[in-house]
């Protein structure tokens, strides 16, 4: 009932950029802020860093990318580290399947994202930053360049921001179309130049990032947040949201719905209600965090977006009866397969592995033995795989085994197949 739905104005961006800006819903947190460009850099250079780290503790923020690290732990880590130099990245790289919220924040609220950054620097003492944004972006590459040239003639960015001594700098830098640059130290390592491959973590990028030195990595959402939180303070964040997810979300939702979009909910909301408000008819599948989180049945409708319940970063696809979930499943394992960066073999192999099974299953070649290889798999991988890629490659492809196992077994050549032995007991 809470939910206020109307249009947020695009500002002066051509709309033909845009495929989503007309499906925007919103309640007035963050997607109706109505600060002006600089607004929230002035209220945090008045704060002062130690301010604002206080303000950004007291609101309980957390990471919007989906794995929600308090964000007061992430600044004050690198604050404390010790670095000839230290650094700022916004991760732009937004590549997770069904994911779109961060475009819109770029587009039409850049100036609350570089905001942001800068307050980010400030609070852990870098003068640099950098907006890692993801190669099917290049269409925003200018209008970016050209924003942060024209804060530069405001005083906004660069040497001594409105003239109270501070100084810190963005660049941009173009990705290539890999999803797996979006993992941190892959971004980093793809930054310094170099392939896109995870680092073994820890070390963190808050003690060892960008060329060895403290850097923090945040994503477009949590430094827009960053900034409404220096002019609202962390009383009045904290106070929206659960206590344990405090403050909204952007969602992107997609798929069989009436109104797709960019939606901004207090996290606590029900599946139930995204799906209402998106105009959803006969739902029987949401994915949770695009193709890398769990897939939620229609008994599960009545949980909550928040890291507590369904942790997301924002993408929620949403299936009607009328989709075959084997498809979606073998449409997952065919990204993933694409996009495993080869570097470890549980996941090179795995990714490999769990898509040609579904193959051969859409072939009528399958055996339940196929299945059982793919629910085998998917714990392999969750255990041993080197990032985050693998261990969540196969989450939504084994809940949807699972919660959708007529949807495979009608494609099964040879019903009859008994297991040789007891997986379960085997492992544990
Ligand atoms: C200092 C420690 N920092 C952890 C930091 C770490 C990172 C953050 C989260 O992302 C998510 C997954 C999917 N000292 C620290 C520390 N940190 N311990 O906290 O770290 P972590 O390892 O929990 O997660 P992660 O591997 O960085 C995994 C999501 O990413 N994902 C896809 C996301 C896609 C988008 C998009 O398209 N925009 O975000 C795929 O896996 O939800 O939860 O900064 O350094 N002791
Ligand atoms: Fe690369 Fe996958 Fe291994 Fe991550 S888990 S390092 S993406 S092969």
């Amino acid at each position: 009932a809470h939910l206020i739905r109307r249009r947020v104005p695009v500002g002066d961006w051509p709309p033909e950029w845009f495929h989503v800006e007309d499906n925007i819903r919103c309640r007035d947190v963050l997607l109706d802020h109505g600060l002006a460009p600089g607004q929230a850099l002035a209220a945090a250079l008045e704060r002062g860093a130690t301010s604002i780290l206080g303000e950004i503790e007291r609101s309980a923020l957390r990471g919007r990318g989906g794995a929600g690290f308090g964000s007061d732990i992430k600044w004050r880590s690198c604050r404390d580290a010790w670095g000839d130099a230290h650094y700022v990245i916004c991760n732009a790289d937004e590549g997770e399947p069904g994911t779109f919220k961060d475009r819109v924040l770029l587009a039409s609220y850049f100036d609350l994202v570089v905001d942001g950054m800068c307050i980010a620097g400030m609070a852990i003492g870098a003068n640099k930053g950098f907006i890692y944004l993801r190669g099917e972006y290049r269409y925003l590459l200018d209008r970016l360049e050209t924003r942060l040239a024209q804060r530069r003639e405001q005083g906004l960015l660069g040497r001594n921001i409105l003239g109270r001594g501070f100084t810190f700098d963005i660049e941009i830098h173009l990705g290539a179309g890999a999803y797996i640059c979006g993992e941190e130290s892959a971004l980093i390592e793809s930054l310094e130049g170099k392939p896109g491959k995870p680092r073994i973590r820890p070390p963190f990028p808050v003690t060892n990032g960008y060329r060895g030195q403290p850097t923090t990595v945040n994503n477009v959402e949590t430094l827009a947040l960053a900034a409404l939180i220096a002019v609202r303070g962390g009383e009045w964040f904290r106070a929206i949201g659960t206590p344990a997810s405090t403050g909204t979300k952007l969602l992107s939702v997609s798929g069989d719905v009436a109104r797709p979009g960019i939606y901004e909910f207090p996290f606590g909301v029900s599946v139930a209600e995204v799906l209402e408000a998106a105009g959803a008819r006969d739902t029987q599948a949401v994915t949770s965090a695009g193709a890398a989180g769990h897939c939620l049945a229609a008994d599960e409708f009545g949980r909550r977006i928040a890291f507590e319940d369904v942790a997301t970063g924002g993408s929620i696809m949403v299936f009607d009866a009328s989709r075959d979930m084997f498809e979606v499943a073998r449409n997952f394992a065919h990204f993933f397969a694409h996009e495993s960066c080869g570097f470890c073999t549980p996941c090179r192999v795995g990714t490999a592995v769990n898509a040609r099974l579904l193959d051969k299953l859409a072939a009528d070649h399958g055996s339940p033995y196929d299945l059982d290889e793919m629910a085998k798999m998917h714990r392999l991988m969750q255990g041993a795989s080197h990032c985050g890629l693998g261990n969540t490659a196969t989450i939504a492809i084994d809940d949807m085994l699972v919660k959708f196992r007529p949807a495979f077994e009608r494609r099964l050549h040879s019903p009859d197949y008994e297991p040789a032995f007891d997986l379960d007991a085997a492992l544990s």
